[in-house]
């Protein structure tokens, strides 16, 4: 059994949650944030069957998608904030950072 774990944009949580289940696999979604952009994205926890992975990772490849996103970095803390400019930077997030983790045992009680 496996646990893959999927950290997304929000903006394809919603697609991807409906072809999950579409495709009858059980799915969670948890909202998290990003540690670089500090903005919110959804982590979405599926177990299934090892045989079953390449299926959900084809649900998340038909779901999510690359996009590119403008940062403004913020100053360096020992530089003095007038003297500073700053220039915002593209990123590429996403389509999906993917998990796929070995799971000894389910259980539900
Ligand atoms: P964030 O940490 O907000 O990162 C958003 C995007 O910013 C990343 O997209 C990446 O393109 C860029 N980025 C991140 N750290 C950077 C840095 N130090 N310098 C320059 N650019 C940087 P993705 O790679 O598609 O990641 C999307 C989200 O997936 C991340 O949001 C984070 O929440 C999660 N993530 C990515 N890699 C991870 C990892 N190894 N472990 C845990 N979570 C991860």
């Amino acid at each position: 059994m496996k646990l893959i774990l999927a950290i997304v944009q929000e903006k394809d949580s919603r697609r991807l949650m409906e072809g999950l289940i579409k495709a009858e696999f059980q799915a969670t979604m948890l909202a998290s944030t990003g540690g670089f952009l500090r903005e919110g994205n959804s982590t979405i926890l599926v177990g299934t069957d090892d045989d079953k992975v390449d299926a959900v990772l084809d649900v998340i490849q038909r779901t999510c998608h690359v996009r590119e996103q403008l940062v403004s970095p913020l100053p360096p803390v020992v530089e003095p904030v007038d003297s500073y400019i700053s220039y915002p930077v593209k990123v590429q997030v996403g389509g999906a950072i993917v998990f796929v983790l070995n799971i000894d045992r389910m259980v539900k009680i």
